[in-house]
């Protein structure tokens, strides 16, 4: 009889891969400090997800966020679990968060190097019929020598020392890049770690779907109107695309990223900018797309050189595999010149 234990004991945590990886960019170790407060903020926020119905979190909290969004509790307290993490753990200086109105200073005797824009659960509408729902992050490096402020925020996508996000799905997935790629981690709730599952990902170069929410047809640029059009009736004789949508940002883009296609969120003649925030959504899913191969426009510039002129500010969104993303630049260029 063998003695066949049932765990892999050479099991490569994130723990793990943070600490090889912070020792290989020969940091200081307050990186990795930053990161695992986060982490612990996203391990309770999986918990409370997944208990939210027992625990009585559904419902409103009773107020909007600056966006105009109802709050639910789920989204305060994951709101405060993210903040208070970072802010205790001597890494950040500046933290933006979707639920907050202005940037949150953190006390002198407290600060890091680091500035945070984060959305802490994102998707929140979809919290209430169990779909999918996620927290994104975006990591800056404070680069300004004036004490810390809501402008150390207002850096374009290119700064960024890393990016992830947090999907709470049917397990609890984080996708991480530091600027050498993208990796997969799924928590293990039994060992309270997440564990590598994926590396070094990478999307598709062409993929078979299409993501937007075409309630808003009506609404459409005509650039994205033709698009559509020829991803259901192909004239080149190819199969239509299929047509996937979450509504949850997280949902869809980790979708994008593990079958190929395209996500949109254009703006359109109601949301002139569109929907999506550049700071702590769009930014941090174009670095993990682009560092997956793929594409990351506002249609017009690619998302990571954008200029940030507020920490709120949106702006439409095309994300995927390069031939999709490609194909649809092409017909948005012809309609814009
Ligand atoms: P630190 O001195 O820990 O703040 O790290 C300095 C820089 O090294 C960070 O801003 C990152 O660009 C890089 N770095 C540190 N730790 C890691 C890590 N675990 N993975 C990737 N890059 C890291
Ligand atoms: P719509 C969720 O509220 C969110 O901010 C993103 O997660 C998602 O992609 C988008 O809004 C969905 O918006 O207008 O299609 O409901």
């Amino acid at each position: 009889m063998t003695d066949q234990s049932p765990f892999d004991t050479d099991v490569i945590t994130m723990t793990r891969f943070v600490l090889e990886e912070g020792r290989k960019a020969g940091g200081t170790g307050e990186f990795n400090q930053m990161l695992t407060a986060l982490l612990c903020s996203i391990k309770a926020i999986s918990l409370a997800v997944r208990k939210a119905g027992l625990a009585h979190l559904y419902g409103l909290a009773g107020n909007v966020n600056v966006t105009g969004d109802q709050v639910k509790k789920l989204d305060v307290l994951s709101n405060d679990m993210v903040t208070n993490m970072l802010k205790s753990s001597f890494t950040t200086c500046v933290l933006v968060s979707e639920e907050d109105e202005n940037a949150v200073i953190v006390d002198l005797d407290k600060q890091g190097k680091y500035v945070v824009c984060f959305d802490p659960l994102d998707g929140s509408s979809n919290i209430d019929c169990l779909e999918s729902i996620g927290t994104i992050f975006a990591i800056y490096r404070k680069v300004s020598t004036e004490s810390a402020s809501e402008k150390d925020a207002l850096q374009p996508g290119i700064n960024m020392a890393a990016a992830g996000y947090a999907l709470y799905g049917s397990a609890t997935l984080v996708a991480l890049t530091t600027g050498q790629g993208v990796n997969f981690f799924m928590l293990d709730p039994g060992i309270g770690e997440f564990i590598l599952v994926d590396r070094n990902v990478k999307i598709k170069k062409k993929g078979k779907i299409f993501s937007l929410n075409e309630g808003y047809a009506k609404f459409f640029d005509p650039a994205v109107t033709e698009y559509v059009q020829r991803k259901k009736f192909p004239e080149d004789g190819s199969a239509p695309y299929g047509a996937r949508y979450v509504g949850s940002m997280v949902a869809d883009v980790h979708r994008t990223i593990k079958y190929g296609g395209i996500f949109m969120y254009p703006a359109n003649s109601k949301s002139p900018k569109g929907k999506l925030r550049l700071l702590y959504e769009c930014n941090p899913m174009a670095f993990i797309v682009e560092q997956a191969g793929g594409i990351a426009t506002t249609g017009t510039q690619r998302i990571l050189e954008v200029q940030p002129e507020t920490i709120h500010q949106r702006v439409p969104f095309f994300v995927g595999s390069p031939d999709d993303v490609q194909e649809f630049l092409d017909i948005y260029k012809k309609h814009h010149g």
